[in-house]
């Protein structure tokens, strides 16, 4: 979730206030030319999702954590929303096909 405060004229009516911004924060370990990867990130892009990729060929020194966080799952993309794991490419499919992804992403 974000938040902000708003400040502003309108009209020449002063208005302030803090707003509060729904958004799940999507984290998703990848490595390029991985089909997955990209079909994982087509989904949460045509959601209109933006999200965090840690590139684990760029950074090996990042795999550890990713398999730590992962429960041990060693393929790419590993998927987290809101710091909890969703796995692959194939359970976010999984999960939107559900109906289950849309109410995570909120
Ligand atoms: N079922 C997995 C398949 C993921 C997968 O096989 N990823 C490949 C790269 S495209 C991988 O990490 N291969 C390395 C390995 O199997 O250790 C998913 O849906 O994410």
């Amino acid at each position: 979730m974000a938040v902000g405060r708003l400040r502003g004229y309108l009209s020449g009516v002063r208005f302030q206030g803090v707003f509060f911004a729904m958004a799940a924060k999507v984290e998703i370990y990848t490595s390029p030319f991985c089909g997955y990867c990209a079909r994982a990130k087509r989904l949460l892009s045509s959601k209109g999702v933006s999200f965090a990729e840690y590139d684990v060929l760029a950074d090996p020194s990042l795999r550890p954590t990713m398999e730590a966080r992962a429960n041990g799952g060693t393929t790419v993309p590993q998927i987290f929303i809101d710091g909890k794991h969703v796995g692959g490419c194939d359970e976010l499919h999984a999960l939107d096909a559900a109906g289950r992804l849309d109410p995570l992403l909120a």
